[in-house]
């Protein structure tokens, strides 16, 4: 392992958080009310070392930390591996079915039951092949695992081009939600079952014990009828709580607690609040933070804060940030930052930090920490930025540590940030 030492940045290197922007001839939306946006900048934080535990992965995804000290780790192509403390990494755990890893999909987040202890239950969000098809397969090298997920994408490419008849016949694949049982060794995952079909993009457990899952399918956002850009909440067997808001709607899957979301790439329980909250990437100025409620539809793209990715700023829609019937974001980055996961910091090691949460971003390449009264941002600061690289995914180890993946082809890393001690 390498350990490097990060100083953080903010305040001194010329990142401004409260930074006007952005389109010429157009006022940035007001927001709804005071602190929605643009939070007052945190004081900084101590400086950390970073620990590069593992490098020259190939999109790793998902981290999930186990109490024995050691953490699972998905990467798109299908690779799931076992990092110990020491940081040995064993590489092609056995137990999970095939993977059809492509584009921005494939094996995806990982995460344990809350009664894992006991159980020792690890659920999976993953894109298999269609019926009779091979999936990415089983690889040695990092390289060979890199040339099955490209070879798939070039497949994939060829299909996206068919006509939708044929393609609504023959789909590329199929979206699952699993679960299997973490062998006692840790060595393997045992009697894994897939237990829903959907797309599905980060989950988390509630405080409920359900299951949070948010989805892919953007176009889907308002379509009550699909499930896809949705907030699903199952039990932890892939059943439907009977208390679910839509049960009893024949028009709408029992399965959906909320809709209206762009593009939900993170969502985490806020542990004070009981709360389950996403993070969604938004068009140009309008990512957003929003606090889940029971049947409540978040907006995209009738209502956003945010304009087109071209130069001019075109509204999208009618140009509205707030209608009736709508919920607001709790928070939204204007300029942008492409969040791609979120936690809530919980842990000993970083004192300072607790209560707070945390945002990993791809655009900007940093990790964010949000300080929290309630259900309101009152300080925010950028935090690391690590080597230029796109970060991924971030959670707690037991240990009170963070650790996260970066969103690399080339050298994906896991690294681990803990309070720098020299
Ligand atoms: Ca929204």
């Amino acid at each position: 392992m390498r350990v490097i030492i990060i100083i953080f940045l903010l305040g001194c290197v010329g990142y401004n958080a409260n930074a006007q922007y952005v389109f010429p001839g157009h006022e940035p939306p007001k927001p709804a009310f005071p602190g929605q946006t643009r939070a007052s900048i945190a004081d900084q934080s101590p400086p950390v070392d970073i620990t590069v535990i593992k490098d020259g992965l190939f999109l790793p995804w998902g981290i999930a930390p186990l109490p024995s000290g050691s953490l699972l780790m998905t990467e798109m192509t299908g690779r799931l591996s076992l990092v110990k403390p020491d940081g040995t990494v064993h590489h092609n755990i056995p137990g999970l079915p095939a993977v059809r890893g492509y584009w921005f999909m494939g094996l995806m987040d990982v995460i344990l039951h809350p009664d894992f202890e006991n159980n020792r239950l690890v659920y999976f969000s993953y894109f298999a092949p269609p019926e009779g098809e091979q999936g990415n397969g089983i690889h040695q090298t990092t390289d060979e695992w890199a040339k099955a997920y490209i070879d798939t994408t070039a497949l994939h490419d060829e299909w996206k081009v068919k006509d939708e008849d044929f393609k609504s016949h023959n789909p590329f694949d199929r979206r699952y939600i699993g679960r299997g049982r973490l062998a006692d060794d840790e060595m393997s995952i045992e009697s894994f079952e897939n237990i829903f079909e959907v797309g599905a993009r980060r989950m988390t457990f509630g405080a409920d014990g359900k299951l949070w899952v948010t989805t892919w399918g953007t176009e889907e956002a308002q379509d009550l009828t699909k499930l896809g850009s949705k907030m699903l909440r199952l039990n932890d067997d892939g059943s439907i709580p009977d208390d679910n808001p839509f049960v009893g709607n024949d028009y709408v899957p029992d399965a959906i607690y909320a809709s209206g979301f762009r593009d939900p790439s993170g969502t985490a329980l806020n542990p004070e609040t009981h709360e389950v909250w996403t993070i969604e990437h938004g068009p140009q100025g309008g990512d957003e933070i929003n606090v889940m409620r029971a049947g409540a539809n978040y907006g995209w793209p009738v209502i956003t804060y945010g304009r087109e990715y071209d130069d001019a700023g075109t509204p999208i829609g009618d140009g509205l940030s707030a209608k009736a019937g709508y919920e607001q974001p709790l928070y939204f980055w204007n300029p942008n930052i492409a969040p791609s996961s979120i936690m809530f910091y919980d842990g000993g090691l970083f004192p300072t930090w607790k209560g707070n949460a945390l945002v990993t971003s791809l655009k900007g390449r940093q990790l964010t920490r949000l300080e929290l009264v309630g259900n309101n941002v009152v300080a925010e600061e950028r935090l690391i930025e690590h080597f230029g690289e796109r970060l991924r995914t971030v959670k707690q180890g037991y240990d009170g540590a963070l650790y996260i993946v970066t969103d690399s082809r080339e050298n994906g890393q896991l690294i681990k940030l803990t309070p720098r001690t020299n």
